[in-house]
């Protein structure tokens, strides 16, 4: 195998409390009534994509605001990425356990990386140039709206591989949602799941491996065929 895919939110880095953080502030300036408390937020991140997100809240709580919704939903979306952005850039994120370690090692055996997330490109830039202090670390980022269908979709997986030029054996992806899960695997690919604080719940059916984090690398190597494994396959997922 020749590359590792990265999803980003939940899995490079715990970054949905910013992302909901953001919702709310855009809401708040807006002057709409709305506040998504984490209960609401986890329902309505089964929803890839936060314009997906937005509408379809606004949808289910027929809604009614004095702006028309084609108007409302990309505008607050802007104003929620502009806070989005300020909060990385500000620092309020890092790396999860064994991301960068993995990574770095990653380089080191000459593995190419890449990003597949549902998030913007200015997020993801955001997040690689503050996390790990090189925007340029990951060779192909495929992203946000340059797919019309988003996760669970194979679409994005897609784009990554195509533009990394393998196949779907040759890579190996890590996510921590069941959308992206189902996503890697329509797109052919092995997955490793590491649930994060908002996806813990999940149904992680058909991940060739789940671990609580990316401390223990063993299995990953394992499963890469590059390594020589020893942690046993797949810790149990800290309580
Ligand atoms: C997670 C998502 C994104 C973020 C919000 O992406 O579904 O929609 O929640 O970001 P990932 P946007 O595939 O990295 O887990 O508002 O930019 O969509
Ligand atoms: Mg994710």
């Amino acid at each position: 195998m020749s590359a590792f895919i990265f999803d980003v939110d939940g899995t490079l880095s715990e970054t949905e409390e910013m992302h909901r953080a953001a919702f709310n502030a855009a809401f708040a300036e807006a002057n709409l009534p709305w506040h998504w408390d984490t209960d609401r937020y986890r329902e309505l991140l089964k929803v890839s994509g936060g314009k997906e997100r937005l509408r379809t809240f606004v949808e289910e709580g027929e809604i009614v605001s004095d702006m028309p919704f084609d108007a409302l939903i990309p505008a607050l979306h802007q104003a929620k990425t502009r806070h989005y952005v300020e909060a990385v850039a500000g620092g309020q994120t890092a790396l999860r356990p064994g991301v960068l370690d993995l990574v770095m090692e990653a380089r080191r055996r000459g593995i190419r990386l890449a990003i597949a997330t549902t998030t913007s490109r200015e997020n993801v830039d955001g997040l690689l140039a503050t996390a790990f202090g090189d925007a340029d670390l990951f060779e192909v980022i495929a992203c946000g709206d340059m797919v019309a269908e988003k996760k669970p979709a194979p679409d994005i997986y897609d784009l990554a591989l195509e533009r990394l030029g393998l196949p779907a054996e040759a890579c190996l992806a890590f996510e921590d949602s069941s959308n992206g899960l189902r996503a890697a695997k329509a797109a052919g690919l092995r997955c490793v799941v590491t649930p994060a604080r908002y996806t813990l719940d999940e149904d992680f059916t058909g991940a060739d491996l789940v671990l609580p984090d990316l401390r223990h690398a063993g299995p990953v190597w394992k499963l890469f065929g590059a390594g020589d494994g020893k942690q046993p396959p797949g810790l149990p997922l800290s309580p």
